[in-house]
């Protein structure tokens, strides 16, 4: 009889689901239940679908009059992610403007219990948001993750929502990456300013009890030891009431106690535990071994929420100037990427990312390298696929002026604490990186930026190395300023472009400069963070731009970087060409503006340049992992 009701009860229920499932509005809103990569929540519903623009420069205060329209007039459907100027290589396109993006939904789950959050997973670069024509919040900076409460008081549970956020992606100075002016007065930027809904943007339910972070740290104290792996969670009670809250989980099958906690009403609390793995199956590049986080919040006997990820049990050190991993030297060799594609610009799909990746892997890279961090499920690949990740917040040749003021170096903070606490747990991510040729002749200021985010990062992520990329200049000498740092990135481009004074026109000049580099930092890991040249034509070995002088240019440099066994790895700059700034001609006589066209790959059909065989039979020829 028990038997009976419990499966009567069930079939009700499933019929009840196939029913929400099914639901018209739902299937029109384009709402979907998850999210489209695998790491996380799983209280997240896709905001897909149609989606309405408009590109509006003067649209300052009419969200209302949005709000109140019945009708689409004067908006185009489009789908999100969406970079509303892709293929616009204009100087307008560059500098930015205004663009408007409308969701009309209803929600997914009308049960008045719950709380609902919006995600946004990229915007590019100042966002505002408004509910049924109130402003909720708004954001600075892309690349990053950050959500808002929908507020209860404004949100119809049966009716329909309507979202409307003002994107704004004209540059200033003080932003990451900055404006400014190239020599021609074109604007500069060292990638496109793609503006709009970069990546995807979802909604999130919230039964009582949110999840705000999720650390599953593993520690390796050597290689042959055993592991130690460290589960926090911290969650959030949305209700008006203290609830007991219970969180149980599992790592790779075994059981995680974290335990029963009380939490107040609108409080956070915190969650720990710690187990042991025993012999572990250790995660590299040779053999990227996960392991199964997964994780249950309760309150009383009622499950609000599921977590699963995957993590992977490595360690990461300087150990007296040379990064290893597992306890071996490592002599990695890799590429630069950026999230860019011909039609979509930066608001690629699954399908590119997987790409590139598997472009990645093809060439016989163990490390990849952006300047801004990745989309979610490229660092789900890179675990997966076995690649290490140079991890980079956009601080991008950001000029010491402003570098100085205390709301750039406020932003900085943010995004630097963002990138671990949202990245965190990917083993693929090798270290964290605080910027990219800021100046080469760092003073009291860039000394100050660079240990406050030292000891920013170490004290949220005490298990790995902090890097900072630098321009590779004679000039520079050695500079005390970078003490802190455990990784120094060099970016080479010895014989391409002439630098300060034609400081580095000539090649011959490389192999000294890396030994004087190795010479100031010898406790430090050090690699090659950029090397590269442009190639668009065959033509003489001697002419720049050629696919010869490619060639010529990375089997020189290759071979260099050969004969220094401390170096710890070389990043080839970059895999792929992509759109850059109006009249770029990256060093080339013969340029293809706005294409940066380093890249190994070609940016429309993704086609090989002659050189990509070169680096394709160096890198297989290194012993990239001190393995044998
Ligand atoms: C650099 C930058 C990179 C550029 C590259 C170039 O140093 O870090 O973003 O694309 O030089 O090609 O000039």
């Amino acid at each position: 009889m028990m038997r009976t009701t419990r499966l009567l009860a069930l079939s009700i229920a499933l019929v009840g689901a196939a029913l929400a499932c099914a639901s018209p509005a739902l299937a029109a809103d384009g709402i979907t239940r998850g999210t489209i990569y695998h790491d996380g929540p799983d209280n997240r519903y896709l905001l897909g679908g149609d989606w309405l623009f408009r590109l509006d420069p003067t649209g300052v205060g009419q969200a209302q009059r949005f709000q109140r329209q019945t009708t689409t007039d004067g908006w185009t459907k489009t789908s999100v992610p969406n970079a509303w100027n892709a293929g616009d290589n204009s100087v307008a396109s560059m500098t930015g403007t205004t663009g408007w993006y409308r969701k009309d939904f209803h929600l997914p789950d009308r049960r008045a219990r719950m709380d609902w959050l919006v995600r946004f997973e990229s915007v590019n670069y100042r966002s505002k948001v408004w509910l049924n024509g109130t402003p909720i919040g708004h954001n600075t900076g892309a690349y990053l993750p950050w959500d808002l409460r929908l507020p209860r008081s404004l949100l119809k549970r049966q009716g329909t929502n309507r979202l409307v956020i003002r994107v704004d992606n004209r540059r200033l100075r003080t932003d990451f990456p900055p404006s400014g002016l190239t020599g021609s007065g074109d604007p500069a930027g060292g990638w496109w300013n793609y503006g709009g809904l970069l990546r995807e943007v979802y909604l999130q339910r919230v039964d009582k009890i949110d999840i705000t972070g999720m650390l599953v740290r593993p520690d390796l104290p050597c290689a042959t030891c055993d592991a130690s792996v460290l589960a926090r969670i911290v969650v959030r009670n949305y209700g008006d009431d203290s609830s007991r809250v219970r969180i149980t989980g599992s790592f790779g099958g075994k059981k995680l106690a974290l335990g029963t906690k009380a939490v107040g009403s609108k409080d956070f609390a915190t969650f720990d535990a710690r187990i042991k793995v025993r012999k572990p199956r250790l995660w590299s590049p040779a053999d990227p071994q996960l392991y199964d986080a997964k994780f249950t919040v309760r309150v009383g006997d009622h499950k609000v929420l599921g977590y699963e990820l995957h993590s992977g049990i490595r360690s990461i050190k300087n150990v007296g100037g040379h990064l290893t991993l597992n306890g071996r030297p490592l002599n990695v060799r890799g590429v630069g990427i950026h999230e860019d594609d011909p039609v979509k610009g930066f608001a690629i799909d699954s399908a590119r990312r997987a790409q590139i990746i598997a472009q990645a892997k093809e060439l016989g890279a163990t490390v990849i390298r952006s300047h801004y961090p990745l989309h979610p499920e490229m660092y789900e690949l890179a675990d997966r696929e076995g690649l290490l990740i140079w991890s980079e917040i956009p601080v991008y040749s950001v000029k010491t002026q402003y570098l100085k003021r205390l709301a750039v170096r406020k932003l900085a903070a943010r995004e630097l604490e963002d990138n671990i606490r949202a990245n965190q747990n990917h083993p693929s991510i090798m270290l964290w990186s605080i910027g990219n040729e800021l100046s080469a002749r760092p003073g009291p200021v860039q000394q100050n930026y660079i240990e406050r985010a030292v000891r920013q990062a170490k004290a949220l992520d005490p298990s790995r190395p902090i890097a900072l990329a630098v321009a590779g200049y004679p000039s520079a000498g050695c500079r005390p300023q970078y003490a802190l740092l455990d990784v120094i990135g060099v970016n080479d481009y010895f014989g391409w472009y002439p630098g300060p004074n034609g400081q580095i026109a000539d090649r011959d000049a490389l192999s000294d400069f890396l030994d004087s580099m190795r010479a100031c930092y010898p406790n430090k890991a050090i690699f090659v963070s950029e090397f590269g040249a442009e190639a668009n034509r065959d033509g003489p070995v001697e002419e720049k731009g050629t696919y010869q002088f490619q060639q010529d240019f990375v089997n020189f440099h290759l071979g260099i970087y050969a004969t220094k066994p401390w170096l710890s790895g070389a990043i080839y700059w970059a895999l792929q060409e992509f759109r850059v700034r109006p009249n770029w001609d990256g060093g080339n006589p013969h340029p293809d503006s706005p294409i940066h066209e380093k890249g190994l790959l070609r940016f429309l059909d993704g086609s090989k340049k002659p050189a990509w065989f070169d680096v394709q039979r160096n890198f297989a020829a290194t012993n990239q992992l001190g393995l044998g």
